[in-house]
């Protein structure tokens, strides 16, 4: 590229804790939502997790941060995205106290990333919530967990907003009404789930998302809280004018949580919906005071675009991340069916912008695939040509947004270093710089080894982007 990105723009990568730490029940933590899906999150809820399941070791980041973060560092990073686990500080949800042994860990890494100038980005609620929760009260169904969430955030403030300035509330907040166990702890399919219940959920969701901005502002007004979305755009899958219509109905999907966290307020579309829909939701005057405290920033995860139809007989489906579409004949898909496409990327940055002129992050893109670890010249490497040619066309539409104006405060790449996968709970599809030694059986060494986008990633971060 001849220009390069802005000089502060923020470079790094983002992971989970679900899905990178491991030590399931160590140090005082207790089972998570996430435990509880040990064939991803479409398949059946297990509880107790059944002996052995990837997620409870993961690639053992509990273990070895400190040789992470190290080759994070080598790579340039300025930003690390990580999730604090919510059953670490809390083991229960309910507890009177929290787990010190579960704050000193991020305490740790967080001073471990300070030591080679990397920020850390906190999400607070990646996919998880203590089982507790879900079991005992039903997950974010009863508004009682607002209050949990509240204490659990208002310790994470006190803790450690002194020395993070980048928090997010709830990881793509706008999927828990496609996995509604995944995202929200309640304990059905999304098609089980009553509507006017898993609306309930959301919104109460939504009003500890506020409540905890307000809450995070309080303790440190220099603190940036954004909210998160999963960010795939919606095309129209024809001209035909009720292609148009259908594409607006479900770019909403993604929309009303942007709207509610941007704009403080239910938009008139949703009480159209519920009242078509028959739903009906509780909300207090006092939720809709807190809802007027509103994010930063916005942030998102962008894999793919969609189709949108009104033509109830084509059934071309495409499987996609979470929620599936039609298929869009223009678009390559990866091994999973989700549809590759770099330019969404911008023009996703383009909507968000333009609808709410607010500073955009995105915390998660990349390209889950199948890697072979092979030796080349006595060292072990993955040649992945394909997920340097995935970000490369991302990042250049990422710096085409930039062009058109679009203020962009950073990109972090989906699983630096590989992690289990969040749909599928596999080793198999992989998404990192580092290749790590573990797979789906449950087997290897968790030894770490660079792959060929590990330089290629240094290099485009050490010359701002002017390499790609
Ligand atoms: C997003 C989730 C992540 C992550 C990613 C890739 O939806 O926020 O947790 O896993 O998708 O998905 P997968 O791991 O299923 O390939």
């Amino acid at each position: 590229m001849q220009k390069s990105f802005p000089k502060e723009f923020l470079w790094g990568g983002a992971i989970a804790a679900n899905q990178s730490e491991g030590a399931a029940l160590e140090d005082g933590k207790k089972w998570s939502t996430a435990d509880a899906l040990p064939t991803g999150i479409f398949g059946n809820i297990v509880i107790p997790p059944p002996e052995n399941y990837l997620k409870k070791e993961a690639v053992d980041f509990y273990h070895h941060y400190k040789e992470d973060i190290k080759l994070f560092a080598e790579m340039g990073f300025k930003i690390l995205r990580i999730s604090i686990s919510w059953p670490r500080i809390f083991p229960n949800g309910d507890d009177t106290e929290p787990n010190e042994a579960g704050l000193q860990f991020y305490d740790n890494v967080i001073d471990e990333l300070a030591k080679y100038g990397i920020e850390a980005m906190i999400t607070m609620s990646h996919y998880e919530m203590p089982l507790h929760l879900a079991t005992e009260y039903g997950g974010w169904t009863n508004r009682k967990v607002i209050q949990f969430f509240e204490k659990y955030a208002e310790t994470l403030f006190k803790r450690y907003s002194h020395k993070v300035k980048y928090w997010l509330t709830f990881n793509e907040i706008n999927m828990t009404l496609h996995a509604p166990f995944n995202g929200a702890g309640i304990m059905a399919d999304a098609e089980e789930v009553d509507k006017s219940v898993l609306y309930q959920a959301v919104h109460h969701q939504l009003v500890a998302s506020a409540s905890v901005t307000k809450i995070g502002h309080s303790i440190n007004p220099n603190i940036q809280i954004g909210c998160m979305v999963a960010g795939g755009p919606m095309y129209p899958m024809t001209p035909n004018p009720s292609d148009m219509i259908e594409m607006m109905h479900k770019d909403r999907n993604t929309l009303f949580f942007a709207d509610v966290h941007v704009r403080g307020k239910y938009p008139n579309y949703m009480f159209r919906y519920f009242a078509e829909n028959d739903i009906q939701i509780e909300m207090t005057d006092s939720d809709k005071e807190i809802l007027k405290n509103t994010v930063d920033f916005i942030s998102f995860s962008y894999y793919m675009s969609y189709c949108a139809t009104a033509d109830e007989d084509l059934n071309i489906q495409s499987r996609g991340n979470i929620m599936s579409a039609v298929k869009n004949p223009y678009l390559e898909e990866s091994e999973w069916g989700w549809q590759i496409d770099p330019q969404g990327i911008r023009y996703m940055l383009n909507l968000l912008y333009d609808r709410y002129q607010l500073p955009l992050f995105i915390v998660e893109n990349g390209l889950g695939a199948v890697d072979d670890l092979i030796e080349k010249n006595g060292e072990f490497t993955v040649n992945d040509d394909y997920r340097i040619s995935y970000l490369s066309a991302h990042l250049q539409q990422i710096y085409e947004a930039i062009e058109d104006g679009v203020e962009v405060l950073g990109y972090t790449s989906w699983g630096p270093i590989d992690i289990v996968s969040n749909s599928v709970c596999e080793m198999r599809k992989r998404y990192g710089f580092i290749y790590v030694d573990r797979h789906n059986d449950g087997l290897g060494s968790f030894k770490r080894y660079k792959k060929k986008s590990f330089d290629w990633y240094k290099e485009v971060i050490a010359t701002d982007g002017k390499s790609l």
